[in-house]
């Protein structure tokens, strides 16, 4: 069925038959569109991680990957670390500060001041940073969550 969603995103692009076509790609401005995304602030981010090619271009695999982690039966942890992976602007396996601030500002659609961010920013990493070393690794991040699962509510989608 969800092949069906691909490829109705492209039918010229996508045969029919698609296993003799294991190489096509939907690009990212077809896929960044659709309803399910289209809204989510994070629509980029959350195609660039699914993606193979890391920009967002996705072939049938990475589009079934995105909706079973998106689905709203992902079990918790599956769902923590591709936020993670989300939330980690830079790609560097930490979510550090400028991370979070940007994590923040998308979470809140830019309602916060700048220095509300900093503040909130600071008091998440004061608390989720288990290591004290002034990011979040995937450990610190996995226990923020159970506390704040605000930090998951924009990685729901129904199918
Ligand atoms: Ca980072
Ligand atoms: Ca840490």
């Amino acid at each position: 069925i969800l092949f069906y969603r691909y490829r109705d995103l492209a039918p010229q692009l996508v045969p029919l038959d698609y296993t003799n076509h294991p190489d096509v790609k939907l690009p990212y401005e077809l896929i960044g569109s659709m309803p399910e995304l289209k809204d989510n602030p994070f629509r980029q981010r959350i195609a660039e991680v699914f993606s193979e090619d890391g920009e967002g271009n996705m072939t049938l695999d990475d589009f079934l990957d995105m909706f079973s982690v998106l689905s709203e039966m992902a079990p918790r942890d599956l769902k923590a670390y591709y936020a993670f992976k989300i939330y980690d602007f830079n790609n560097d396996d930490f979510i550090c500060k400028s991370d979070l601030e940007k994590t923040l500002n998308k979470l809140t659609r830019n309602e916060l001041t700048e220095d509300e961010v900093r503040m909130v920013c600071e008091k998440v990493i004061d608390e989720a940073d288990l290591d004290n070393d002034g990011r979040l690794s995937l450990e610190d991040f996995q226990h923020m969550i159970v506390r704040a699962p605000d930090f998951l509510s924009t990685f729901h989608i129904r199918i």
